[in-house]
């Protein structure tokens, strides 16, 4: 190995390993990475699966793909023959901006897994240039600004392949990227990844967001979720999938054309698992493609029916999209006779008009076309799916009782805990051996280390060692100095009023004014934030304001800062994710139960040791059934209870607020001389007004047993052996959550490859 990279290195920079800088280093590894990926058998079978989605939020690729090569160690020990460190060219790796939260991440995890259990399936995306946005901070605020992250030399390979997709008055000429993806230990398959060339990066202005949005040509693949706060932003959404969808239906029926299989079995070769509801369109498309080359209109119904399965992934109504019919008719007028005929059937056979494609507004609801015509619709964990069935699309379940099924979420453990915590994975590599890494579920044999204080010690000595890890590398990102002796309280994720930091938030006004009183916690506390918000979201960005306001008021307060400190990573991505998550001690999922509809990250904190502080909603319901009520803190109203506040209009956040002491001087402290000196006022008094006369997801509903409980959390920190008991047992539980579990289940109850 190490021969190898030295002479790829001279042959491209002209200078051996010791003269080389730490870029030309890695990109030498990456293109070692690339050819021996390409040495391994692809995957391949009768069927396929084509995973489409809007993200894959793949992370970086260096570590991940030498693991499941089994080129980790080799690379690493060739590079330490000259003093190099692997980690060091690591940090060189550019992260892709390909998603935004659990919903992308999922899919780049599923891709990991789908390739390792040997199951013939690609992905199939856009190559977004600049992504989601980069956060920066600025005066206590989020300033979102482009981010750049592809490089003349990538992970990904221009392919010959290319499609004409139509548009209404211009089509555009597809360019297809491919990520070639190795499972651990086993094959290959690929991300397929479309792009244009006629698109410009030179339109964005500076390191701003901002661009013409209506030059299709030059914009489509710029950003991922383009700013949709008007008509042409909301157009162009519907130009990104319509050309994400019409390049996987194209590229479908090519491949199966060039297998020689005969279409009018589509379904016995391919199988289209749909990704919420942004893929939607590629059912009209494929049913207008076939008609096109002559088969009935029945019989691509049937067909494309057949081969299509469809993922809900949350039931807030904001995000099932709908689109208007004149915005379809002016983008792709040619797909809305196929829509309206898919509709017009619905109406024939159905009465209940809450289940109808096109609303009486006009209305096209890309989730009832997916579910009347496809033939499997999953919720991504228990109580989800529960509640998918029986409140938010009860009347689909009324109808097709046979399609719904769960699928809980879950997490490659190659990356979220061999890659990211090396530390842990080795120790549990010697207690119990290796199978974990391709059986998941031998992880409960850790529980036979349950008493065993030696085990338990060295548990809390690698917690303590990827605690100073971090401590070092936010100093060296963001100057900010953490005590790695304190608690790491830990809550990352996308800001979002139903994850409720706001309520996170009102602890750490409580704490400082206890702490302000004399009531000093034993050990200090540190409570971590890391969360984009949406540029239009008004209210996510006043959190986020008041999150930096009270964590720099913190800091000019000698008197507290001791004791507590209040941080927030700046541009919170999955490389960020896979230095904080293996530090933490306690695990925030804090949403209001019903709301979120798994959550993944959970998953991730519990298999490194992370005891969990959280709701009955989600995942969470199921870690708990997993590790026992001793081993997590369950707190606040009941999903049933929350849904039947909504039904009943009776939640009332000024109730609350006027009748509690406690909350009303936690909620007024935001619009205090304390923060406001700090921050802005106008952002401060609309965030306290929000809470206080809307609060739309309930936070004061559960601030005070929130606080309650996560006193006792602190609290039972302090008997260092009994936590880290719960960590062993957070660990040798968290099997089940391994996303070849959920996979292997896909492929058993919906994609039969
Ligand atoms: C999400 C859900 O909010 C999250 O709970 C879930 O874990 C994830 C993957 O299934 O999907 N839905 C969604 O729209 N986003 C999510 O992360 C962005």
């Amino acid at each position: 190995m190490e021969e190898r990279i030295q002479k790829l290195l001279c042959e491209r920079f002209g200078r051996d390993i010791d003269h080389c800088t730490k870029e030309e280093i890695f990109e030498v590894l990456m293109l070692i990475t690339k050819e021996e990926t390409s040495k391994i058998q692809r995957n391949f079978g009768k069927k396929k699966l084509y995973y489409i989605s809007a993200e894959f939020l793949i992370g970086k690729l260096l570590s991940n793909n030498l693991i499941n090569l089994g080129l980790y160690e080799e690379v690493k020990q060739a590079l330490a023959v000259h003093g190099r460190k692997l980690e060091e060219m690591e940090e060189m790796e550019m992260e892709p901006s390909l998603g935004n939260g659990g919903l992308g991440r999922l899919a780049a995890c599923f891709l990991d897994s789908i390739a390792t259990l040997g199951l013939f399936g690609d992905g199939i995306g856009l190559n977004y240039h600049f992504g989601l946005f980069r956060q920066r901070f600025r005066d206590h605020k989020q300033k979102e600004v482009k981010n750049p992250w592809m490089r003349a030399e990538n992970w990904t390979n221009r392919t010959p392949v290319s499609f004409t997709v139509p548009f209404k008055d211009f089509s555009i000429q597809s360019v297809m990227y491919d990520l070639d993806v190795p499972g651990y230990e086993a094959g290959c398959n690929r991300l397929h990844l479309f792009d244009a060339d006629t698109v410009d990066e030179s339109i964005v202005a500076g390191d701003s967001i901002d661009f013409d949005k209506h030059n299709i040509q030059k914009n489509l693949t710029l950003f991922l979720y383009p700013d949709d706060s008007d008509d042409a932003g909301r157009m162009l959404r519907i130009y990104q999938q319509y050309f994400m969808v019409s390049n996987a239906a194209q590229l479908i029926l090519k491949e199966c054309v060039d297998q020689g299989y005969d279409l009018h079995k589509l379904d016995e070769h391919v199988v289209i698992q749909i990704n919420d509801t942004h893929p939607s369109m590629v059912i009209p498309e494929l049913i207008r493609l076939l008609t096109d080359r002559g088969f009935s209109m029945d019989e691509a119904i049937d067909l494309v029916s057949r081969t299509c399965a469809y993922t809900n992934h949350t039931i807030l109504a904001e995000a099932l999209e709908t689109w208007p019919t004149s915005y379809l008719e002016q983008v792709v007028p040619h797909l809305m006779p196929v829509i309206q005929e898919l509709d017009r059937r619905v109406r024939k056979k159905y009465t209940d008009e809450s289940t109808y494609i096109i609303d009486d507004k006009n209305h096209v609801h890309m989730a009832h076309m997916d579910i009347h015509y496809g033939f499997s619709v999953n919720g991504v964990a228990a109580l989800h799916t529960e509640i998918l069935k029986n409140t938010e699309l009860s009347n689909f379940y009324k109808i097709y009782p046979d399609k719904f099924n769960n699928k809980t979420n879950g997490i490659t453990f190659r990356r979220w805990l061999v890659s990211c915590n090396r530390e842990l994975s080795a120790y549990i590599e010697k207690l119990i051996g290796d199978g974990f890494k391709k059986e998941a579920k031998e992880l409960k044999k850790l529980l036979d280390f349950k008493d065993d204080k030696e085990v338990l010690k060295t548990l809390g000595r690698i917690k303590k060692k990827k605690k100073e890890e971090f401590r070092d590398y936010l100093y060296e990102t963001q100057g900010v100095l953490t005590d790695e002796n304190s608690i790491f309280d830990v809550q990352v994720k996308r800001l979002h009023e139903y994850k409720r930091q706001q309520m996170n938030a009102l602890y750490a006004i409580y704490k400082y004014q206890e702490i302000k009183k004399g009531h000093k916690p034993k050990t200090p506390i540190t409570m971590i934030f890391g969360a984009k918000a949406a540029p239009a979201y008004t209210t996510a960005k006043d959190i986020i304001h008041l999150i930096l306001c009270l964590s720099q008021l913190i800091e000019d307060d000698p008197e507290v800062r001791p004791y507590l400190r209040v941080l927030m990573i700046e541009n919170y991505n999955v490389t960020k994710a896979s230095k904080i998550i293996p530090a933490a001690d306690v695990s925030e999922q804090i949403s209001l139960a019903s709301k979120e509809a798994s959550g993944t990250s959970n998953m991730k904190f519990m298999l490194n040791g992370a005891v969990t502080l959280g709701t009955e909603d989600g995942a969470n319901v199921e870690i708990e059934e997993l590790v026992g009520e001793d081993n997590i803190y369950i707190f606040g109203k009941k999903p049933q209870e929350v849904i039947d506040l909504y039904a009943d209009g009776s939640y009332s956040a000024k109730d609350i607020y006027e009748k509690d002491e406690l909350i009303h001087e936690l909620v007024d402290f935001i619009i205090g001389e304390e923060l406001t000196k700090i921050g802005d006022k106008e952002n401060l008094c609309r965030l306290h007004h929000e809470l206080v006369s809307k609060d739309w997801f309930m936070t004061l509903l559960d601030t005070k047993e929130y606080i309650c409980m996560k006193e006792r959390v602190f609290q039972e920190y302090e008997n260092q052996e009994e936590w880290n008991k719960k960590a062993l047992v957070n660990i040798a539980k968290s099997g089940f959550f391994s996303s070849d579990r959920t996979i292997e289940q896909y492929n058993r109850d919906i994609w039969h490859l």
